[in-house]
């Protein structure tokens, strides 16, 4: 098949994702076209069948704001009729399921052939962006306007029914990992690097958005580093970064919490973790804390989440109500405390993580996927 895909290029679920996916297709054969404004940043070295194009962010003093709608639309229209593409798969709703639809309109009107628009909903175009008065009819619209809709869990599939009131079947595929990448032991520094000998590496892995409640990572750890020793890691980088860093020094944690900054690679420091932090206010799936179980790292987050279906309580982790950091912490002592139960919970992480979310099984999902909507 030959498939055009548009998502975030930045470091993002939704991003993450879409850049995998449309490399495990191009390694299964099929030819993949990146249409985006920037390389996807896991978009990291040359693959035979993949190629990337870049929609131009046009100024004119005339515009305030450079419409990028319109330019990735015209751009999707034309990688579409150049290369005959099969599937348009979109990305995150907005705007991307909307300029597919105009891309499509626009190759129609000139008697081109037009591909069939596939969109994904990763989870914040549903559960917050798709929902705010300004975007929500747009939303709606759009994703009635695609050919195929998937979500990355039963949860968003659900949640996004409810709200727009969609009588639309919805595929759902979850997120999934590279088992070459994230693998158990595959750290490429040693853990002595961040920790002493007994004292355990505590991870969080985000964003740094209001959904993830940094500051309740920081609250568990305070809890957690009173009893045990312990060191947190904090990966990734926005607008909560400030706020974040200011609890760490009230509480005087500063000798005990470093930041690594965005990171391309996480796979080279999330083995070396003993626990993993995802207390999200809402997550729709967790690719973060998949890829932390698929290094063999247990996850604690939150119940009533998408991660209910990523993450095996009290198997490979424990998920408790959102905000209740108090019991975040005792279940995280419960393993900590008990050397025989965490590596239990490690071997179950990594050995549950590939079970279900190995990435031949989900490709296949999608490759399946187009097919029915191509054939439909
Ligand atoms: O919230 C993020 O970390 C980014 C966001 C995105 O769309 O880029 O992530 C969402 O998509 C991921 C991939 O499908 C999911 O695993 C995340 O759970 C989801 N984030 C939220 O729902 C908050």
């Amino acid at each position: 098949m030959v498939i055009g895909i548009t998502c975030y290029p930045s470091a993002g679920g939704s991003g993450i994702v879409a850049t995998e996916l449309g490399q495990q297709l191009a390694r299964k054969g099929h030819e993949v076209h990146f249409i985006s404004y920037a390389i996807p940043f896991r978009l990291d070295k040359y693959e035979p069948n993949l190629m990337y194009h870049e929609v131009d962010t046009t100024a004119y003093p005339l515009f305030k704001f450079p419409p990028y709608t319109l330019t990735l639309a015209a751009k999707i229209a034309q990688v579409a009729r150049d290369y005959k593409l099969d599937i348009l798969h979109m990305h995150y709703a907005i705007p991307h399921a909307t300029c597919a639809y105009l891309a499509k309109q626009m190759l129609a009107e000139l008697g081109n052939h037009t591909p069939k628009i596939i969109t994904t909903l990763h989870g914040t175009d549903i559960t917050l962006v798709g929902q705010a008065p300004s975007f929500y009819d747009m939303t709606r619209f759009s994703i009635n306007a695609s050919d195929g809709l998937t979500a990355v869990s039963n949860y968003l599939a659900e949640e996004t029914k409810e709200v727009f009131n969609l009588k639309k079947d919805i595929q759902v595929i979850h997120n999934f990992f590279d088992s070459e990448r994230f693998q158990p032991g595959m750290c490429e520094c040693l853990k002595s690097d961040f920790v002493k000998k007994d004292e355990f590496l505590i991870a969080h892995v985000s964003n740094f958005r209001p959904v993830k409640r940094t500051l309740d990572v920081i609250d568990i750890f305070e809890k957690i580093s009173a009893e045990v020793p312990a060191k947190l890691m904090l990966v990734g980088e926005g607008p909560e970064t400030v706020l974040t860093r200011r609890q760490i020094k009230k509480k005087n944690l500063e000798d005990k919490v470093f930041f690594l900054g965005n990171q391309n690679r996480v796979e080279a420091v999330l083995p070396c973790a003993d626990l993993f932090l995802i207390p999200s206010e809402e997550e729709s799936f967790g690719l973060a804390a998949l890829e932390a179980l698929a290094c063999g790292v247990p996850v604690i987050g939150t119940s009533g989440t998408g991660l209910v279906e990523v993450v095996d309580d009290y198997v490979n982790g424990f998920l408790l109500p959102v905000g209740e950091t108090s019991s975040m912490a005792r279940a995280a002592l419960s393993l900590l405390n008990n050397k025989e139960r965490l590596s239990e919970f490690k071997k179950k992480a990594s050995e549950n993580a590939l079970k279900k979310f190995n990435s031949e099984k989900i490709v296949t999902q999608y490759e399946k996927y187009y097919e029915d909507i191509l054939n439909a």
